[in-house]
């Protein structure tokens, strides 16, 4: 068994020990792993309810019942990577920008060193910083992203950088590579047509999920996987789920995936390239039973399940 194994239950009891994600060691315990799973803590770009800050510890508790072996992708990715807990990144709350430069800056800092990073927001302003660090690194990645909203909208207050912007600065600062970008979950309503031109316009491949329901979005998403190269950058934004499933969440939708259609959708990229990727927008005040944040636990577990299959 690899060094950084999640910590048996057999060992020491699920509710007991050192509360950390996915029950890894830290960076402190091991300096040089291959991947690291950071918090990023900051709801400071919320445009709604906020909460988000508080994810990262929820989902460290969430992580009790980790097991080293992912059962569905029959595969465990702690037999050949070490992963460690890197903490939280010091995200000042009433500074957007500050914020994101410092999760940028860790970023990079262990992209450079040849790790691979997962992030736990935070809201979905993370990405940004994520995937500015992402492109320097790999050149403009590939990206998976699931959510109610496109996050491609105009500024708001006057300001542009809230939760609701991080992929249309992604497509306008090149960090995406716009013929692989795929936007599942999309639902929320929106404030005139003209919200849906920025993705269509790019070229995403853009998954609504009335056409996921209705049309032929489950053929439209076994092409792109199909086509699908090169480095990738998962982001999952909670409130793409069921607020029936997902009701831990800043900006909820009614109507969206299950965690089970999420899952099928994330064993399509088996064998993919992933180099990062984000779990967003969970914000346990508004978590009935902490049901939100162990689908946080379980998405790190098949982030870093997906880049050990997929590794180069
Ligand atoms: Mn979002």
């Amino acid at each position: 068994m690899s060094v950084t194994a999640p910590r048996s239950g057999r060992e020491m009891p699920r509710f007991a020990g050192p509360t950390t994600f996915l029950r890894l060691p830290t960076l402190e315990q091991l300096s040089d792993p291959d991947v690291v799973l950071l918090g990023a803590p900051f709801d400071g770009a919320t445009t709604y309810r906020p909460g988000a800050r508080l994810a990262p510890r929820a989902v460290r508790q969430a992580s009790d019942q980790a097991h080293a072996f992912h059962a569905e992708l029959e595969h465990d990715p702690f037999a050949t990577l070490s992963v460690v807990d890197g903490g939280d990144v010091n995200m000042p709350p009433h500074d957007i920008v500050a914020a994101m430069d410092a999760l940028q800056s860790v970023t990079a800092e262990h992209l450079q060193a040849g790790r691979c990073v997962f992030t736990c927001g935070g809201d979905h302003s993370i990405s940004l910083p994520m995937l500015r660090a992402m492109a320097a690194q790999h050149g403009p990645v590939g990206l998976i992203h699931v959510d109610a909203h496109y996050d491609t909208y105009p500024a708001a207050w006057g300001n542009d950088l809230h939760h609701g912007t991080p992929f249309r600065h992604a497509l306008r600062e090149g960090l995406i590579d716009p013929t692989r970008c795929l936007q599942l979950g999309l639902r929320g309503s929106l404030s005139s047509a003209q919200d849906l031109d920025f993705s269509r316009q790019a070229g995403f491949c853009v998954v609504t999920q009335a056409n996921w329901d209705d049309g032929d979005g489950k053929e439209r998403l076994a092409g792109f996987m199909k086509s699908l190269r090169g480095p990738i950058y998962i982001s999952v934004d909670v409130d793409g789920l069921d607020p029936a499933f997902a009701p831990g969440t800043g900006t909820p939708v009614p109507g969206g995936l299950s965690v089970r259609e999420l899952k099928s959708v994330l064993r399509q990229l088996r064998g993919q390239q992933i180099v990062g990727g984000d779990v967003a927008e969970i914000s346990p005040p508004y978590d009935n039973a902490g049901i939100t944040a162990l689908i946080g636990a379980d998405l790190l577990h098949t982030y870093v399940t997906l880049h050990a299959l997929g590794r180069r």
